[in-house]
């Protein structure tokens, strides 16, 4: 299987608040490194760097003035003296809810994102577009002939709704490969979801649409984050109804519980019949995870591939979550080799 990587995602490192501290970011550098580190290792295949894509591929899963706004909220934070990173502190809940588009800075923020986590620094933005470009090549090799890929992404995506960042996803990677194979003339693309998070983003991006379906396992809303998505009762919208579903799993989910799920989701999967699959592969999912609450060990993500391979349609892999760097890769790379030891 092909990686696709970038060194470009290094110019991406910023705070996040967290337990009401400003803090580094738990989505830092060493990441990625990890990760592309362990495909070297291990020898899954060669690792390329990515296509340069036009603007209009972004603008397909997002809004024209949202991706404005990440172009320029570097410029506009700094040009009333601001050096740090540039964090969100008011947004439009409920009663509040303008839904005019602030002129000032702090407005906009707050308007497109959804959280405190996602820092916009200088070079953001140079990160953020190298990252969906590596989603897009990873799908241009599915075009061109390849089985899967792996489009080892950082910053992730799939918080990132149409217009709003959030939980260190800018852009939506996974959505914008997702929508750009239904542009290239796929009848039906499937999302699964992986990571220990709900993807609030993508089930946003899809939600009406009957050609894209979406499907999630992740942590019950109920405690935890994104908190506000990800009930199973969230089914789509309109001629979308049906074709979003969620698996929210309790604290401490073992492997023999979320298999249970998994087996179900490629179930209906196989019933949808996609062209294509993309799958957001988190990997917090793993029991030692600083920020998530699931009990997987680095043994189940081979098992993952294998049942993910069980759909048995061309599939593109996207990197999104997984916070333990020292076993990040290990456990990336045993889904890709799971899925690998079921599709050769
Ligand atoms: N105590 C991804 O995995 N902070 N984003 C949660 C919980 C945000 C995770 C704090 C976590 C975002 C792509
Ligand atoms: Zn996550």
């Amino acid at each position: 299987m092909l990686t696709v990587f970038s060194e470009t995602h290094r110019l991406h490192h910023g705070t996040e608040l967290k337990d009401g501290v400003l803090k580094p970011s738990f989505e830092q550098p060493s990441r990625a490194d990890t990760v592309r580190d362990r495909v070297r290792q291990v020898g899954l295949g060669d690792i390329i760097v990515p296509r340069r894509f036009d603007r209009a591929c972004y603008v397909n899963a997002h809004s024209e003035r949202y991706v404005a706004f990440l172009e320029t909220a570097w410029a506009e934070w700094t040009a009333i003296g601001r050096s740090h990173d540039a964090l969100p502190l008011v947004w439009p809940v409920r009663d509040l809810a303008n839904q005019q588009v602030p002129d000032f800075i702090d407005g906009k923020l707050g308007f497109f994102a959804m959280d405190a986590g996602s820092p916009i620094t200088r070079t953001t933005w140079d990160a953020v577009k190298t990252s969906a470009d590596i989603a897009l090549t990873g799908l241009a090799l599915l075009d061109e002939g390849h089985y899967s890929a792996f489009a080892l992404c950082r910053p992730p995506g799939h918080h990132a709704a149409r217009e709003y960042m959030g939980g260190y996803c800018y852009l939506n990677n996974a959505a914008i490969a997702a929508q750009q194979a239904i542009t290239q003339g796929a009848k039906r693309v499937a999302v699964l979801d992986v990571d220990f998070h709900h993807g609030n983003g993508t089930q946003n991006i899809f939600y009406d649409r009957p050609d894209v379906m979406f499907i999630s396992l992740h942590g019950d809303p109920a405690v935890s984050y994104p908190y506000f998505s990800g009930a199973s009762s969230e089914r789509g919208a309109g001629a979308g109804e049906g074709f979003n579903l969620n698996y929210p799993l309790p604290k401490n989910t073992t492997w023999d519980h979320y298999q249970t799920a998994l087996v179900d989701a490629c179930q209906q999967l196989r019933r949808f019949a996609p062209d294509v699959l993309v799958i957001s592969l988190g990997v917090d999912t793993f029991k030692d995870d600083p920020i998530s609450h699931f009990l997987l060990d680095s043994q189940d993500f081979l098992g993952m591939g294998e049942i993910i391979a069980s759909v048995g349609v061309p599939t593109l892999f996207v990197m999104e979550g997984g916070y333990m760097v020292d076993e990040i890769g290990i456990n990336a790379v045993n889904v890709l080799h799971g899925f690998e030891s079921k599709t050769q």
